[in-house]
């Protein structure tokens, strides 16, 4: 589908030319305010910005909407949060027209489901395609941003709203030998739309995170061989996946705004599975029992999802790490291959869960092999392949299913700058700071959608989405409605949130796990907790007291006098 590049907002002058001269300094476009991104986060933003009068502009890397769902078209790609569950509540006749075929959609359908947004509200107009946003400066004395691309436009806002997605930023390890190999070399994170050919053929994949376990059972179909470098082993439990069941999607159509109601008030932001607050509460024989019908059942947070203390001791999750492992060895046939697959150096679920069709059996192909690389690391890589412990194993394709710089990644590769001209590379030298994930003190009227240290990545993303834009709307309204024309965390606010975050995490044993809730998957990243671990109910009660308390921690202010409003 060809993004109309022509049709944009009617309001914003004067208008940049998509590719202008080297050297011209083109006027730059002033529009109220300008969404980075057209994701979920960002397709809603525009939606509500533009609800609320303003004009809105947006820039989007890829030539189509849909963010994650754009890129990661890999085999096999496909949602971990069940369909009913990941989409938008703010149009009622939205969610009662469109149907999921499937109780985890593929990526393929999310794609069509953003598609359908974008065109049944008219977002499209306003996206700026094949354009990405190289620096975002702000400009004290006009109170605006000023945005430059890589495509030459000159942009001009009063707000940023930055939808760049957490986890969007990919990351290619710098493996010696890579720029050498005479094969195609491939990414999960940035799969070919024309689809690749794999039948036959020699397919190394490198990775084993949640896209590495969801492609490597579909391509071992078509594979000639396939070879996966683990590094770590990674905790999987069955998806359960298959068509939408007609009687539970009737139950949740009957009152779907009631529906999502309910589910804002769980941690997760989808229905509740807890069984109860501890594994010990159930006796070994009551508790193994809800484990194999959880794992029976399939979905949602897996058999961690049971107890609530799973998270919290490390008894409890002993008991739901041992089952899962148990599993993988009645799973996979050759012991020594089982044995490589149970992780063993972290509690299960402190690395993201990942949900499976078929994972641990593919072991079982004849044509399918496991690299240990904690045995045999990967030396480097050659024209002709992989090299480990000494031998080199040929390749026609690698695919590298490593993961993201999540969380700032994508908002560190624009050039951001804010008061003064401060970097937020040097603001986020020791790791990320925020107010409420929303704000960062010292860049005014900068959002930042599921930014570091909100819950994004740790509950449904359609809700941590949905708040997050229904809460700068509401800002802006309040802004707008009394002149206020700059809106600031303040640094007090700002280190007092950013310590709770890692406070709530250091409450639990993720910090246990080697992450990329940690950034310990990036090397030099700085380790902190990236997201806020206290749940969406908790999450969603302090941001509305800080508004009732007249936006405490935020500093509002008017470049001209104001006039009181109640
Ligand atoms: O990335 P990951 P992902 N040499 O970082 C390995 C979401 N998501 O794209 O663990 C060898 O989890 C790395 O090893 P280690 C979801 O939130 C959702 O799979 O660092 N290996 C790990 O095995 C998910 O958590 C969906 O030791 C190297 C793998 O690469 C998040 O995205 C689907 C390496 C990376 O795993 C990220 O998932 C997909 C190296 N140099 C993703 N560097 C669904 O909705 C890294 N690795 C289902």
């Amino acid at each position: 589908m060809e993004p109309d590049t022509d049709t944009h907002d009617t309001h914003a002058e004067p208008r940049a030319e998509p590719h202008a001269e080297p050297h011209a300094e083109p006027e730059p476009m002033v529009v109220d305010a300008v969404v980075v991104g057209a994701g979920f986060a960002g397709l809603y933003a525009i939606h509500k910005l533009r609800s609320l009068g303003l004009t809105v502009q947006a820039f989007e890397a890829a030539p189509e909407v849909g963010g994650t769902w754009w890129w990661n078209c890999y085999p096999g790609a496909r949602c971990d949060v069940e369909s009913l569950d990941y989409c938008y509540a703010f149009d009622e006749d939205l969610m009662r027209e469109w149907k999921w075929s499937e109780r985890f959609p593929t990526q393929a359908e999310v794609l069509r489901y953003a598609q359908n947004v974008a065109d049944r509200f008219d977002l499209r107009r306003h996206i700026r395609f094949e354009t990405t946003v190289t620096a975002a400066h702000w400009d004290e004395q006009s109170r605006r941003w000023a945005f430059d691309t890589d495509r030459g436009q000159r942009v001009a806002a009063r707000w940023f709203v930055s939808a760049v997605g957490a986890i969007s930023a990919p990351n290619l390890p710098g493996i010696e030998g890579l720029d050498t190999f005479e094969g195609q070399v491939l990414m999960t994170s940035r799969w070919p739309h024309e689809g690749v050919e794999l039948e036959g053929k020699r397919v190394a994949v490198i990775g084993t995170g949640s896209s590495g376990i969801q492609a490597i059972p579909v391509i071992a179909q078509v594979a000639g061989h396939l070879t996966v470098f683990q590094r770590t082993a990674n905790f999987s439990c069955p998806a359960g996946n298959g068509p939408i069941d007609p009687e539970r999607e009737a139950t949740v159509r009957a009152d779907y705004p009631g529906y999502r109601r309910a589910c804002l008030k769980n941690g997760a932001g989808t229905p509740t599975l807890l069984l109860s607050q501890s594994a010990f509460d159930l006796g070994e024989a009551e508790r193994l029992a809800a484990y194999e019908a959880k794992w029976a059942r399939g979905g949602a947070g897996g058999v961690p999802a049971l107890f609530a203390d799973t998270r919290t001791s490390l008894e409890a999750n002993q008991t739901a790490a041992d089952f899962v492992r148990g599993k993988i060895r009645e799973i996979v046939a050759d012991p020594e291959v089982a044995e490589s697959l149970c992780p063993k150096d972290h509690p299960i679920a402190t690395k993201r869960i990942c949900l499976d069709t078929d994972y641990y059996a593919t072991y079982n192909r004849p044509n399918v092999t496991l690299v240990d690389l904690r045995k045999t690391p990967i030396e480097r890589i050659t024209p002709a392949g992989i090299a480990t412990a000494g031998r080199e194993l040929p390749q026609d394709v690698i695919i590298f299913a490593t993961g993201f710089d999540a969380l700032t990644g994508a908002l560190l590769r624009m050039d951001i700058r804010g008061v003064g001209g401060r970097s937020l590379a040097e603001a986020w030298e020791d790791g990320p700071q925020t107010y409420l994930g929303l704000m960062v003190a010292g860049f005014p009227n900068m959002f930042t959608i599921t930014g570091p240290l909100s819950p994004s990545v740790l509950i449904n993303v359609m809700v941590a989405i949905s708040h997050h834009v229904e809460w700068i709307g509401d800002c802006v309204s309040h802004m707008t409605e009394r002149g206020f024309d700059r809106i600031d965390a303040t640094p007090d606010a700002q280190a007092e949130w950013t310590a709770e975050v890692q406070r709530i995490a250091d409450g639990t044993l993720f910090p246990l796990a080697n992450s990329w809730y940690n950034g310990d998957n990036i090397p030099g990243k700085p380790r902190r907790f990236l997201a806020y671990i206290g749940g969406f109910p908790a999450y969603a009660g302090r941001c509305e007291q800080v508004v009732a308390a007249g936006y405490e921690g935020f500093e509002l202010s008017a470049s001209h006098p104001v006039a009181a409003v109640d």
